[in-house]
């Protein structure tokens, strides 16, 4: 099995929180359930949480295959071939995920996330110094910070690459639950 399908193989299972092998909104009502709600950023993951679920949604029948009102693997990788490879960030359906993911991720507001920013955000999450400094050379365009711009190209490059570890995307692993 290629990279890409594993990657998005092992985003199914993070989000298939009954691990009953298909994808329904109660999946996602329990990822947001098990989040501290009083965290500082407990609103903007859940909406991120939301954003996602909207590209996963089988009420859109393009997705839903077999029309049994869930999403099963074949479905998610059959859909995610067909409607994201050859597509560019802007063009593709990740969008308004990738705007969530990045309010997300700029814990202070600011509408740019400084590198220290980042790293501190990755390390808070277990992420190893080097692979975060790493993540943020790959990821920022100015080398300064990073932009909604960036999160959307990086997310793209997640949901579209051949390449193993696209853009280092240890960033991508923090926004979803961790497998067991
Ligand atoms: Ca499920
Ligand atoms: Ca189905």
């Amino acid at each position: 099995m290629g990279a890409y399908k594993q990657r998005l193989l092992g985003l199914f299972d993070s989000m298939d929180s009954d691990r009953n092998g298909v994808l329904v909104w109660d999946d996602f009502q329990r990822v947001i359930d098990r989040q501290d709600a009083s965290a500082p950023q407990a609103k903007a993951y859940e909406d991120f949480i939301r954003a996602y679920w909207n590209i996963v949604d089988p009420s859109d029948r393009g997705r839903d295959g077999n029309y049994d009102g869930t999403i099963s693997k074949e479905e998610f990788l059959v859909y995610a071939e067909k409607k994201r490879i050859g597509t560019t960030p802007e063009t593709s359906d990740l969008g308004p995920m990738a705007n969530a993911a990045f309010t997300f991720m700029d814990t202070a507001g600011t509408g740019a996330i400084s590198k220290t920013q980042f790293q501190d955000y990755l390390t808070a999450r277990n992420v190893r110094a080097e692979y975060a400094e790493e993540a943020f050379r790959r990821l920022s365009t100015n080398k300064e910070t990073i932009t909604a711009k960036d999160v959307l190209t990086g997310l793209h490059t997640f949901f579209t690459s051949p390449d193993p570890t696209p853009e280092h995307s240890v960033w991508v692993d923090t926004l979803f639950p961790a497998q067991s």
